[in-house]
């Protein structure tokens, strides 16, 4: 199998590439990979994988905005399920191409749209303020520990109609899911060898029964009683919210406080003015970009960045890298909230755009609109540890200091 991926060459034009995206080092600090991605090329030939990759913006965009040509069902990580079995039931919205894909994703818009953001809002708003100033009288605390898991676990379980019991497995569930789109590496290995419970304790959450009567999960298997999708589909639907709904925001809104913590002129700016909170947090997913890659499939030759690639082909999309290339970015590197963000593949783009995208901004502003009020400085307290994930970018550990307003 080895042995078959560094037997194949890249066709002739295509630079390859030595990098491998998926080890600790990469995934340390990405960036310097990320740039010396960018600088050899529109495409380059990942030689360990036998796979391409897109580290440019205009590249991503091409892909992201042509579906039927680099497909989802085939799988959005290494592994191709034409010729992988795929370790769960594939998803029915982000493992899928249209038309099929459209029917289920229907379902999750109304399940998640802006006038179920209003209906949250006020609450959002209150556990925001709440968690604010209970750290603002702590003054020294783990960022993410305290405040980025905090945050999401005090509001979403309880929006989307949880059981009390059980919710720690929402965090371990969604790490597992994205160490399992990586290569067969040690991270994914450890992904597999601790997932059962976890994968045991979700999938019963997806049922009608489990689910409160009036929450986001109830609203997703309303699309069954109403004939859009089978009991199953819904089930497998709420199954993404669960997947998809937690540990992405987390690694959001630690991004944001990052960044925040560690410019404090931009702390200033949103402390002047705390409607930036939104702009701020936009800001952070666009700089640290917390889905990191997915992968397409190829479905026919195609052009991509002057060079024809075959069909059945894996593309990586390196989602972070499209974020801060220069030639779509001023001053990538920089965190500036005032900054025009639009554009940027935080959330993807295209057919399969960020379903929840009005979730994770209504967190990012409440929360980071909270810390603007409660806190008068905030700045970093000991070092950041990395967060090492097949897929996700964050931080495990996250110290900081802050002072009450
Ligand atoms: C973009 S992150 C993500 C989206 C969807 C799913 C999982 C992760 C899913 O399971 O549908």
């Amino acid at each position: 199998m080895l042995q078959d991926v560094a037997a194949r060459r890249p066709p002739p034009g295509i630079p390859a590439s030595a990098i491998d995206p998926f080890s600790l080092d990469f995934l340390r600090n990405p960036h310097p990979a990320h740039e010396a991605l960018r600088e050899a090329g529109p495409v380059v030939w990942l030689e360990r994988y036998g796979a391409y990759a897109a580290a440019r913006h205009a590249e991503v965009r091409q892909i992201l905005n042509d579906p039927a040509t680099f497909c989802s069902s085939r799988g959005v990580g290494l592994s191709d399920f034409q010729r992988e079995k795929p370790w769960r039931p594939p998803s029915l919205v982000l493992e899928r191409d249209p038309p099929e894909h459209d029917r289920a994703r229907a379902v999750l818009n109304r399940a998640l749209s802006a006038t179920v953001m209003r209906s949250l809002r006020a609450r959002f708003a209150e556990a925001a303020e709440e968690l604010a100033e209970t750290l603002a009288r702590k003054g020294r605390f783990d960022a993410i520990a305290e405040c980025a898991e905090v945050y999401p676990m005090m509001v979403m379980p309880d929006a989307v109609g949880l059981s009390k019991e059980g919710r720690e497995h929402l965090l371990p569930y969604a790490a597992t899911v994205f160490n399992m789109f990586g290569p067969d590496n040690e991270l994914r290995r450890a992904a597999v060898a601790q997932m059962a419970p976890h994968v045991e304790w979700i999938s019963a959450q997806c049922k009608r029964e489990a689910l409160a009567d009036n929450g986001i999960g109830a609203m997703i298997h309303a699309g069954a009683d109403a004939g859009e999708v089978t009991r199953q589909e819904a089930e497998l639907l709420v199954r993404s919210l669960l997947s998809a709904g937690f540990d992405t925001t987390v690694h959001g809104l630690g991004a944001a406080m990052r960044s925040l913590a560690e410019n404090p002129d931009q702390f200033a700016a949103l402390r002047a003015d705390p409607s930036k909170a939104r702009a701020a947090f936009e800001e952070a997913v666009r700089l640290e970009t917390p889905v990191q890659t997915f992968f397409r499939t190829t479905t026919r030759d195609v052009e991509l960045g002057g060079a024809t690639i075959g069909e059945g082909e894996k593309v990586l999309m390196l989602l972070g890298a499209a974020n801060r290339d220069p030639r779509k970015w001023p001053d990538p590197d920089r965190y500036d909230i005032d900054r025009p963000t639009s554009g940027h593949v935080a959330f993807g783009g295209g057919v399969h755009m960020c379903v929840g995208q009005l979730l994770a901004r209504l967190e990012g502003e409440t929360l980071l609109a909270a810390l603007a009020r409660s806190f008068a400085r905030i700045e970093p307290d000991g070092e950041a540890a990395p967060l090492l994930n097949n897929t996700l970018r964050g931080w495990t550990r996250l110290p900081v200091r802050v002072t009450a307003a």
